[in-house]
């Protein structure tokens, strides 16, 4: 099949989910074109495959233009892209603008030529949960998700929102988020561990885009709380508007020796294998792609029982989840792994267990290419 991915380039589930999803049907021999405005992170990042294209979306400059007319811009590119390479399906992950984008050419094309090519659109979350409920957003997007040909969801929890706030024409199909369990597993690393901690020191982690939606004030309230009672560290991973607030807490809190500040990084699998513990205290999360890596590394994670995150942790398993702002019941269940170290393997071995058994690539990318057919056969 000929296919074409729209998603966004930064560091952020979605545009991670897209690429691995381009990644895999490049590998079971499917031509893919990625368009988006720079290659996405992680594209063509463990190997090159010849069946994998990057179409870079390249913005008009006018002195009336007060605003980037990306929308617009894009639109063209992914009209221009199936005329040239005859793509037949246009899969665009998150809502704004890439749904309303590909709708955008689909008609353009139907109407310029009858070429008739089938658009999906995949919800990620934040574009239903913030910012696609926006009041001037809402009537968009819900056009754009009736006009889509097949809509998907990445969690249950992101499927009840949708239809709450959109009300689609057409039925949402659930297809959890994934990862490639060869990739994202646990290394022995001792000489990265002692890098960073002594042998008595656990090492905590949490690896986020710093968004004020991911509360990273509270992982540092929780770590505070922490390494009075248990000689420990914490990694932070990523990088993000909360930031500047982050490092005032460190420095109020006198954490500057504890804390290492990583920025964004690449090799997460090597800071997960590392790592004792995950700890995620975002208000809400889709899914938690950054949770289900942890977990396929055999890092227990602990995080607020919000959004879809029930979906993938089952509590007392291979995780904890706490109710959603009690500090002290995270600080607690958070202490509870760390002095038991049977209690932290045992959930480390059960999550990387039930990540390779529900929510790797070979079982997940099947139902996006089966929804493909799906579309291809009914032309
Ligand atoms: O977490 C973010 O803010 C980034 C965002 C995105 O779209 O890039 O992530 C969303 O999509 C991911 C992939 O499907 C999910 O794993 C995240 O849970 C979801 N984020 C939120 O719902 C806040």
């Amino acid at each position: 099949m000929k296919v074409a991915i729209v998603c966004y380039p930064t560091i952020g589930g979605s545009g991670i989910v897209a690429t691995e999803l381009a990644n895999s049907l490049a590998h079971l021999g499917h031509q893919i074109h990625i368009i988006s405005y720079s290659p996405p992170f992680r594209f063509n990042n463990y190997d090159y495959n010849e069946n994998i294209f990057f179409h870079n979306v390249s913005l008009v400059s006018y002195p009336l233009f007060e605003f980037p007319l990306y929308s617009i811009a894009l639109a063209g590119k992914i009209a221009e892209v199936v005329e040239e390479e005859k793509i037949e399906i246009v899969h665009c992950h998150y809502a704004i603008p890439h749904a309303i984008s590909g709708i955008v050419a689909k008609d353009l094309l139907f109407h310029c030529n009858k070429t008739n090519v089938k658009v999906v659109t995949t919800l990620h979350g934040t574009d239903v949960t913030l910012v696609g409920n926006q009041p001037n957003l809402r009537k968009i997007v819900t056009y754009s998700l009736n006009k889509s040909d097949k809509i998907t969801c990445v969690s249950n929890f992101l499927k009840r929102t949708t239809i709450d706030v959109f009300s689609p024409a057409k039925p949402i199909e659930m297809i959890h988020n994934f990862i490639d369990t060869n990739i994202f597993k646990r290394r022995n690393l001792p000489n990265l561990r002692k890098h960073f901690a002594n042998e008595d020191q656990k090492i905590i982690i949490h690896i986020s885009n710093f968004r004020p939606v991911k509360r990273t004030e509270d992982v540092i309230k929780v770590f505070n709380l922490i390494q009075k009672e248990i000689d420990s560290i914490l990694l932070l991973v990523g990088d993000g508007p909360s930031m500047p607030n982050i490092e005032n807490l460190i420095h109020d809190f006198k954490l500057e020796k504890k804390v290492f500040c990583l920025g964004e990084q690449n090799g997460v699998v090597d800071l997960l294998s590392i790592s004792d513990l995950f700890i995620l205290t975002s208000e809400i999360e889709s899914f938690g792609l950054a949770a289900l890596e942890a977990l396929s590394c055999e890092v227990p994670v602990v995080c607020y029982n919000v959004g879809g995150l029930p979906e993938i942790i089952d509590d007392g398993q291979d995780g904890f989840l706490i109710p959603f702002g009690n500090i002290d019941s995270f600080v607690d269940k958070t202490l509870l792994l760390l002095r038991n170290d049977n209690l932290r393997k045992e959930l480390g071995f059960n999550g990387r267990k039930k990540v390779v058994e529900k929510f790797d690539k070979d079982i997940i990318v099947p139902k996006y290419l089966n929804l493909y057919f799906d579309l291809f056969n009914n032309r």
